[in-house]
């Protein structure tokens, strides 16, 4: 895929607005995609010698913002708020946005401030498995010649989940993934065992977090001890990591996985074990080999992990540069976010019992005291727990009155078709709030009052629709 004539055009436009700007700002979203969209714009500047000032903020801080800069920049977010609602004459923005637009290409062409919206769905490119809001950041890198952002490009899509359908990049992000690599800094083994934690994580843990099915090894690190020590990979449990085992290894260890998922999942799924298994691995080969920085999968979620605690600032330093304090305070906000996490499941689950109810088309907890920032984390870490044939769903109040709700499926679920994220907006909409997302991961805001409205409303729209 190239990019189209049109779209690039956008970009010598985008270019153009910034080399006249000089005060300028810039919006970006919380998660791993938006703090590598704000580090890509920010070394932009930076290397233009242009003043600016880089804000994280939630979606909903953005309708009729007020816009008190020569230039606005909007990146991973914008396209779906009314951004422009108090722009003055003469005032710029600059939307660089993956999510569906409330606005049409030609939208700003009869204003009297300059609007310019580069979204790849105007273009007719997918906007969740083609290219995210880094992406697009590096495609403006990219025209000003920075294309050693690539990798942060790389790492942004990683976050964004793009490659989940497949297990490989597609579309805009095959480009960004070869400027990577022929700079240098991108290693993709193709159809490698993917599993989190190669790097950092010892394989016996990592095996243990398995929760797209229910296997004797999921939550177990009895088990995973023994199963590798039968396959002969890591014998007196010296604490191997995914990356030390040979390719023979690998095999072997996908043997095993494979046949042990053919024995519990229904036959329509068996077609999809694979992928559950193996997919690209992509390592960024200027880090430090021991470090939780070499692999996009560990690195993005370090980036989350700022996120969820307002420390987008030192993520963003650490992408643009500083691996020494910056570095630092990452490894301790990492450090403190896993602990909270810790604590907070142990209030939903404990191995022996738990709060987690079922009904016919899924499970759903009470997650109160939970913050709002972390209930999807909980959410996907509560799956092991579960009943994977279904959805579960986290709920926990806002600060302002209101009900964050998080869903988290298996994969095998998303591979059979079932968007999530189109089903959760639909339902939030539906009671008052609004909703989206992945179709794996997703999540909603709602009214206080409507949970069991929601809950019931959510079981019924799923009736028939799971494989049991
Ligand atoms: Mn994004």
């Amino acid at each position: 895929m190239q990019i189209p004539q049109k779209m690039s055009e956008q970009y010598e436009e985008a270019k153009e607005i910034i080399e006249s700007s000089e005060d300028i700002k810039v919006y970006s979203h919380i998660d791993c995609d938006g703090i590598c969209s704000g580090a890509i714009l920010s070394t932009i500047l930076d290397r233009q010698n242009k003043a600016h000032e880089i804000e994280f903020v939630n979606l909903d801080v953005l309708d009729n913002i007020e816009l008190d800069h020569e230039l606005t920049i909007f990146s991973d977010l914008g396209s779906g708020q009314l951004v422009d609602g108090k722009a003055k004459k003469g005032q710029k923005i600059l939307i660089l946005d993956h999510h569906p637009p409330l606005r049409d290409l030609d939208y700003g062409n009869d204003k009297e401030y300059t609007y310019l919206e580069i979204n790849p769905i105007h273009h007719g490119i997918d906007g969740s498995y083609y290219v995210c809001g880094g992406g697009l950041c590096y495609f403006l890198a990219k025209e000003f010649g920075y294309d050693d952002l690539s990798w942060i490009g790389v790492l942004s899509a990683i976050g964004d989940m793009q490659n989940t359908r497949s297990g490989h990049f597609e579309g805009l992000n095959e480009i960004i993934q070869q400027d990577a690599i022929d700079g240098g800094y991108l290693e993709v083994i193709k159809n490698d065992i993917n599993i989190y934690g190669r790097n950092t994580r010892p394989l016996f843990v990592a095996l243990s977090y398995f929760n797209d099915v229910k296997l004797p090894i999921t939550n177990n690190t009895t088990e995973t001890m023994a199963v590798l020590e039968e396959l002969g990979i890591d014998e007196k449990n010296n604490r191997k990591t995914l990356n030390q085992l040979t390719m023979e290894q690998k095999g072997r260890l996908y043997q095993y996985l494979s046949g042990m998922i053919a024995k519990v999942v229904p036959g329509n799924y068996v077609q999809y074990i694979s992928q559950l298994i193996i997919g690209d691995s992509y390592t960024f080969l200027k880090e430090d080999p021991n470090s939780f920085l070499r692999d996009a999968s560990e690195f993005s979620t370090a980036m989350n992990a700022c996120g969820r605690n307002h420390e987008e600032k030192v993520a963003m330093e650490v992408l643009k540069g500083d691996r020494f304090v910056s570095l630092d305070e990452l490894e301790v906000v990492s450090r403190d976010h896993k602990r909270n996490l810790a604590q907070s499941i142990e209030k939903v689950a404990d191995g022996e019992h738990s709060n987690i109810i079922e009904l016919e088309n899924l499970q759903y907890f009470d997650g109160t005291g939970i913050k709002p920032e972390i209930v999807g984390t909980i959410t996907g870490m509560i799956l092991g727990y579960c009943n994977w044939k279904k959805p579960v769903i986290g709920f926990t109040e806002t600060d302002n009155d209101g009900i964050k709700v998080s869903l988290r499926c298996s994969r095998l679920l998303s591979y059979d078709g079932i968007h999530f994220g189109n089903i959760i907006r639909k339902i939030a909409s539906e009671v008052g709030g609004s909703g989206g997302g992945h179709s794996m991961a997703c999540g909603a805001y709602i009214p206080i009052d409507k949970k069991s409205d929601f809950i019931e409303r959510f079981n019924n729209e799923l009736e028939g629709k799971l494989t049991n």
